[in-house]
């Protein structure tokens, strides 16, 4: 049996979920610390300059000072 409270935060969820599918989170949605890979990847910065390609597109091996 759900309450009230149980269907009010299951409704949430949902709405978060809908909220996030359409995109809205799309754009620069790596936390603080990551790095974002141009193809939309985050990383953790810490892997970044670490001659390792961790974006599978080489980005965060990119504009390294070497
Ligand atoms: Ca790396």
């Amino acid at each position: 049996m759900w309450t009230e409270v149980g269907k009010l935060v299951l409704f949430h969820l949902l709405l978060t979920e809908l909220h996030c599918a359409k995109g809205t989170h799309t754009e620069s949605e790596c936390e603080t610390g990551q790095f974002q890979c141009k193809n939309g990847r985050c990383i953790p910065t810490l892997w970044r300059c670490d001659d390792d390609d961790d974006c599978s597109d080489n980005s965060d091996e990119e504009n390294c000072r070497k």
